[in-house]
């Protein structure tokens, strides 16, 4: 049998874990505004530690090109980029990111640190982190990486070129740099587990 305690630990941890399910959206273009079509001046997103979502869409003809940078600050790291959304039809999408504040060329392979087709193959589908596909590169000649990347700002490009992508929506999961707040109910939590412990064992321990 568990003792009342113990009881209040598993809420405090299920509350825990629920604050970290929590996302967060950083840019969505139905609210706010298309992403830029320019790779010399993208749209700068801000990002926090734990999820930062991006959703929106794109068309094949007239071309819409998402780029938008993200910079990772000092103790932080990109652990992973969540294909949450991709609504397009039987088609992939070609993703890709460069170091830096902008895609210095949208021709040539060795301007991206990495490149992928999300979408449609097996561990790039929704649902999946296709950030290692990024590091694997699709398209040989880009520098390619692996597992996170680290401090820094990274400009990501996304295109559909064939049917566009109706919905999408890419989860930047940041780790580091103070991690996720605590939730409101594990603060409400706190004090009543404090005087149970203060209790115990003698009243609140249900059974040994
Ligand atoms: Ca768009
Ligand atoms: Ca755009």
């Amino acid at each position: 049998m568990k003792t009342i305690t113990q009881y209040c630990w598993l809420m405090l941890l299920t509350a825990t874990l629920a604050g970290t399910a929590n996302a967060g959206i950083i840019h969505d273009e139905g609210a706010s505004g298309d992403l830029s079509d320019n790779n010399l001046a993208p749209t700068a997103l801000a990002i926090a530690p734990g999820s930062n979502i991006v959703t929106g869409s794109t068309t094949a003809s007239p071309l819409d090109r998402d780029i938008f940078s993200i910079t990772i600050a000092a103790g932080q790291e990109l652990v992973a980029i969540l294909l949450d959304t991709y609504n397009a039809s039987d088609d992939q999408s070609f993703f890709a990111v460069a170091a830096g504040n902008t895609v210095s060329s949208l021709v040539s392979l060795p301007a991206l640190l990495g490149n992928a087709l999300i979408g449609a193959t097996a561990g790039a589908m929704e649902g999946d982190d296709v950030l290692d596909d990024l590091g694997a590169l699709t398209f040989a000649g880009s520098t390619g990486f692996s597992g996170a990347l680290g401090p820094g700002t990274y400009t990501f490009w996304l295109q559909e070129t064939t049917v566009g992508i109706p919905g999408y929506a890419l989860d930047f999961q940041v780790r580091g740099g103070g991690e996720i707040p605590l939730p409101a109910t594990v603060w409400l939590l706190l004090p009543a587990l404090l005087m149970l412990r203060r209790a115990r064992p003698t009243a609140l321990t249900s059974s040994r």
